[in-house]
């Protein structure tokens, strides 16, 4: 072997040991130039602060005194419409509507109900209480007063006071009554000229023997006999009262 190393181990020591001197000349701030490097330099001063670190992550809560809850916050402002809700349930099914003709129907058969109903109260009532000639209905309410008594009294039934235009209907009051009722006839505005209750003179006539005699120039109101023959009389007496209805 040789007493001189190679060229490679030459160059190799070389190096290392230049390295190592490099690294302390950057510890020295650069400020070393010029290295000796048989032997070991003086250390240099510290080098500049490194770049701060990353953020480090949140700590735990504290463990001092929890302050009290602070008054609520203003209200905030209105936010955006939401979207549309679903459709609801389907609703009940409507009524039909009004159907004129059927309406009419409906009504002209009610009032066909209301007529024949009628027909039947009135064959009641004058089956039971009444006596019917034509178009006329005659009817008392078996109760005694004056001549004006029965007038009113008719009258507040749309009524009138029994008056026969014919011996049929004559013979009808007669029969209805079984006593001396009033007619409605009078000489009350002209003596011996006797009037219907609407002024109109009766034709009909149908008095007894003598009369109308007029006793006392006092008698201005007739009465039916039990016979159905007829007497003027006072209109003060107290007679039987017969209305005459139309029917
Ligand atoms: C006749 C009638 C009178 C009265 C008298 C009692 O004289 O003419 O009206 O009824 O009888
Ligand atoms: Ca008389």
């Amino acid at each position: 072997m040789s007493l001189f190393p190679s060229l490679h181990l030459l160059l190799l020591i070389v190096m290392t040991a230049s390295h190592t001197e490099t690294e302390n000349c950057e510890n020295m701030q650069n400020t070393c130039l010029v290295i000796a490097c048989d032997s070991p330099g003086i250390n240099g001063l510290p080098g500049k602060d490194g770049h701060d670190g990353a953020k480090g992550e949140k700590g735990e809560p504290g463990q001092g005194l929890i302050g009290l809850q602070g008054p609520p916050g203003m209200v905030g402002s209105q936010g955006s419409p939401g979207i549309p809700g679903l459709p609801g349930l389907k609703g009940q099914k409507g009524d039909s509507g009004i159907d004129p003709g059927k309406e009419f129907t409906l009504a002209r058969s009610s009032l066909a109900d209301l007529r024949s109903e009628l027909d039947n109260v009135k064959k009641w009532l004058i089956f039971s209480q009444g006596k019917q000639v034509g178009k006329k209905l005659y009817l008392t309410n078996g109760k005694k007063m004056s001549f004006n008594g029965v007038k009113a009294l008719c009258a507040q039934f749309q009524a009138s006071v029994a008056t026969p235009t014919n011996s049929r209907e004559n013979q009808a009051i007669q029969e209805l009554a079984g006593t001396e009722a009033f007619l409605g006839i009078t000489d009350e505005y002209i003596e011996g000229q006797f009037v219907d209750l609407t002024g109109k003179t009766v034709t009909y006539q149908n008095w007894n023997d003598g009369e109308p005699n007029n006793a006392d120039s006092a008698e201005h109101c007739v009465e039916i006999l039990k016979d159905g023959k007829w007497n003027d009389i006072f209109c003060s007496s107290q007679l039987l009262a017969v209305c005459e209805f139309p029917a």
